[in-house]
């Protein structure tokens, strides 16, 4: 599939990674053998049944009626819409959740990779949802969910694959929310979804469902395993899986559906030196949030002060932000020789830590408290990176 330059969690269903931050964070928009790949099912490749393919649409809302839509048909006979959306695993930093709360989560140990922006193409998904009869009034769409489902291979918790979100997010007239055919100029591969998949751009990456064939429009949320009993931020006191069902936490925690404030750092590089006793660094990462980022800042001190950041990358309303900025700091040689018991290889080395946190555009910082949680979701403690100087 093209994914070797991936690193191989799982390989029955295939579970991937770039496992290397500066090299994904060289681009902006992410190339397709740095993609990671998320599958709870095997990899269909349904090049074979392009031309009857079809995409089924219902619901319960008055006005529709139901319809079977040839995806060729399709995509001849909508308008075709380009986006620039950044897609994200809710389990993105899950071993830093591991590693920073020294707890035990469960889960595919995802590093920071799970991310890529990519740009997508399709129709956008209000203009099928109103040719199938979905009321454009903002009234009548208030309490719906629209649920997205691919039934063409059976998962590992569920017959099929399905998700949903609030119908009022698929049809805002500014909004985004698309059944994309194209990925970065190309057709969809089939490891993201060929040849129709929904994109759900600020929202986590398990709504944008991939071979998707079937829309329904219900006053319920999808009744689908990963939108009732994953991808929830179980609170701390849920230590056990039979705890989350015995006590009914899935029922009463809400599904994750909108990105948070994130930031992570990906690179330090130490830049040749003033004098011996200061160290310039260069850092570089990536940060997201649902309403993009308007800001972020590093520390090299715990915390105690913070330096704002350059973006250097950001697109549109729905794209990651890439970011770099310069850190003076301090080294006191003294004690470190002093902790080093004298230079050993040459002269002392220290470790220098540097950690990140971003802000959105609605005000709101990143949750850099974020607690452990069972499934390891969401984590969005403060950005981590050290070097050796
Ligand atoms: N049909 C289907 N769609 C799916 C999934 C899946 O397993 N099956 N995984 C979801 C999850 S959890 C994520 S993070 C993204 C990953 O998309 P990618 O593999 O294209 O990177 O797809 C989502 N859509
Ligand atoms: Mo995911």
């Amino acid at each position: 599939m093209g994914k070797t330059d991936l690193r191989v969690l799982g390989k029955m269903p295939l579970n991937a990674e770039p496992p290397c931050l500066v090299e994904l964070t060289r681009h902006p928009i992410t190339p397709l053998h740095l993609a990671y790949a998320r599958n709870h099912s095997v990899i269909k490749d349904l090049a074979s049944e392009f031309d009857s393919y079809t995409v089924k649409i219902d619901g319960e809302m008055e006005g529709m009626e139901e319809k079977v839509l040839n995806v060729k048909d399709m995509i001849a006979s909508f308008p075709k819409k380009e986006v620039v959306a950044v897609l994200i695993c809710a389990g993105n930093r899950r071993a830093k959740m591991q590693e920073t709360t020294g707890k035990a989560v469960r889960g595919i140990k995802w590093s920071e990779g799970t991310i890529a922006n990519a740009r997508w193409a399709g129709v956008l998904l209000r203009d099928i949802l109103i040719s199938a009869g979905v009321s454009e009034q903002e009234d009548d769409q208030k309490g719906f969910h629209v649920w997205f489902a691919s039934n063409v291979a059976p998962c590992e918790d569920d017959a099929c694959y399905g998700g949903s979100i609030p119908l009022d997010e698929a049809m805002a007239k500014d909004g985004d929310v698309m059944l994309a055919y194209e990925m970065n100029d190309g057709p969809l591969t089939p490891d993201h979804g060929f040849p129709l998949r929904v994109v759900v751009p600020g929202y986590f990456g398990m709504r944008w469902v991939k071979w998707v064939d079937q829309i329904t429009i219900s006053r319920e949320e999808s009744p689908n395993f990963y939108q009732q009993r994953d991808y929830k931020m179980l609170p701390e006191c849920v230590t056990s899986p039979e705890k989350a069902i015995d006590e009914d936490w899935w029922g009463r925690i809400p599904a994750m559906q909108r990105l948070n404030c994130n930031s992570v750092v990906a690179h330090i590089q130490c830049l040749t030196p003033a004098c011996p006793d200061q160290k310039t660094l260069k850092v570089t990462g990536y940060a997201y949030a649902y309403s993009s980022i308007s800001r972020v800042e590093i520390s090299a001190d715990g915390g105690d002060t913070w330096h704002e950041v350059r973006i250097t990358y950001q697109e549109g309303s729905w794209s990651w932000s890439l970011w770099e900025g310069e850190l003076v700091v301090d080294i006191d040689t003294d004690a470190l020789e002093f902790a080093n018991h004298g230079p050993k290889n040459g002269r002392p080395k220290t470790k220098i830590t540097v950690i990140s946190r971003a802000f959105d555009r609605s005000g709101s910082a990143q949750d850099t408290d974020c607690r452990w949680n069972l499934r390891g979701v969401g984590f969005c403690g403060v950005g981590v990176g050290s070097v050796e100087v």
